[in-house]
This record gives C-alpha cells, structure tokens and sequence, in this order.
C-alpha cells in the first residue's frame, strides 16, 4: 500500500530547474554508512514520485508525474538517486540508490519513442536520446541495505542512466543527436 503524504505539503521538495548551477555540477561521493539525513532525504524523493503519479496528488501540489529524480534536482549535489515507475513484469518498482556506478553496457541502444522529458527542464525538447538497452550498475542499496549489483534493462535502463546524467552534470537535451544521425542510429536500436 502506497503511504502519502496527503496532509504534509511543508515537507514537499522544491525540484531545481536547468537554469540553477548545481544542474552542472558533478555531485559528490556519499559517506557510509548513510547518514540519518541523507535516508531521509532519498525517502522523500521517493514519496515525491509517488505523489507526482497520484493524479489527485499531482493536481492538488502542482507536480509534475515523474519516474525518476536525482538529489541534485532538490538541490542536494550528493550521488543519490530514486526510481519509481510501473513494470508489466514487476508491477511497481522502488530503488533507492547511493553512488551509483555503471560498471558493464550493452552494445545494442534503446530510445524513448517519444523523446525523454525531465522535471528539471520546464520545455520540450524534440529528438531521441540514444542510451545502452542493458546495463549492469553497482550501488549501495538504500531499502536493502546493503551493496548489489543490479542489471536492468529497457525502460529501466533509461531511467538509470537519464539519473546518473543528473549526477555527472548532464542534461537528456545534451545527448540529442542531429537528425541525420539519429536516423542511422535508429536503424540499429530498439524503440520503446
Ligand atoms: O517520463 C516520465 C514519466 C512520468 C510518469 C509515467 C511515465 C513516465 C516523466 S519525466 C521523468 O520522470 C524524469 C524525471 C527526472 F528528470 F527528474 F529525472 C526521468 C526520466 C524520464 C524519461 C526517461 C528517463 C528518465
Ligand atoms: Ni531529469
């Protein structure tokens, strides 16, 4: 059962947008064991999500559905990251991760058919972005507790990797290719 935060909005985070520096910067390492306010922080970014994808939540607080959300984003240059997004295999998934790194990629790339969008950029930008369809990233596991190494492929392929661009100061509009090579490129990945 989802646990919202219905009555709390004092508590919602203010998302950062691409104008602000610290959307460029490379965010640091994060010390372990986790702080106590760090944790607090990755689970609000996670309630944040859920909030966002409540249709009744979203009207109410202003906010923008989204997937996924980088510590930078609220303002926090520290490696965290969040996910949160509907599987036909696993029904809902959470992931809470602390300096997540991408240790293995496939050769074979994946793009949104509609182009990715951002909570940080308030405009539309059109063009695919082309990333790895299979990854395997190594992190420390804030809701196990413990370090894994997970694969992911697919969509949450794409999420993972649009989330660590947000931890190496990179926007999805950074990797749009032009036309011409994109539609090489589209020849030879997958479309989801
Ligand atoms: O893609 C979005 C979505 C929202 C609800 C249901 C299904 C999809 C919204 S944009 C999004 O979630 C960004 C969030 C960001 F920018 F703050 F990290 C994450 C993302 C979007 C698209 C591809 C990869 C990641
Ligand atoms: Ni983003």
């Amino acid at each position: 059962m989802l646990l919202l935060q219905k009555e709390r909005p004092g508590e919602m985070l203010t998302i950062y947008d691409d104008s602000h520096p610290i959307l460029r910067e490379v965010a640091k390492e994060v010390e372990l064991p986790l702080s106590e306010e760090d944790r607090q922080l990755l689970f609000a970014m996670l309630e944040h999500l859920k909030m966002s994808q409540d249709p009744e939540l979203a009207k109410k607080y202003n906010l923008r559905p989204g997937v996924g959300l980088a510590a930078p984003q609220v303002g926090v240059s520290k490696r965290m990251i969040a996910l949160y997004f509907y599987s036909k295999k696993h029904g809902y998934v959470s992931r809470l991760l602390v300096n997540p790194k991408i240790v293995s990629e496939s050769v074979k790339q994946v793009y949104l058919e509609g182009g990715e969008g951002c909570l940080s950029v308030p405009r539309f930008y059109e063009g695919e972005v082309f990333r790895n369809y299979i990854i395997s990233v190594e992190a420390y596991d804030a809701m196990k507790n413990e370090h894994v190494t997970l694969r992911a492929s697919g969509f949450e392929a794409i999420i993972l990797q649009h989330e660590i661009d947000h931890l190496n100061g990179i926007l999805f509009y950074d990797r749009i290719l032009p036309p011409a090579q994109a539609l090489f490129k589209k020849q030879e990945a997958i479309a989801i």
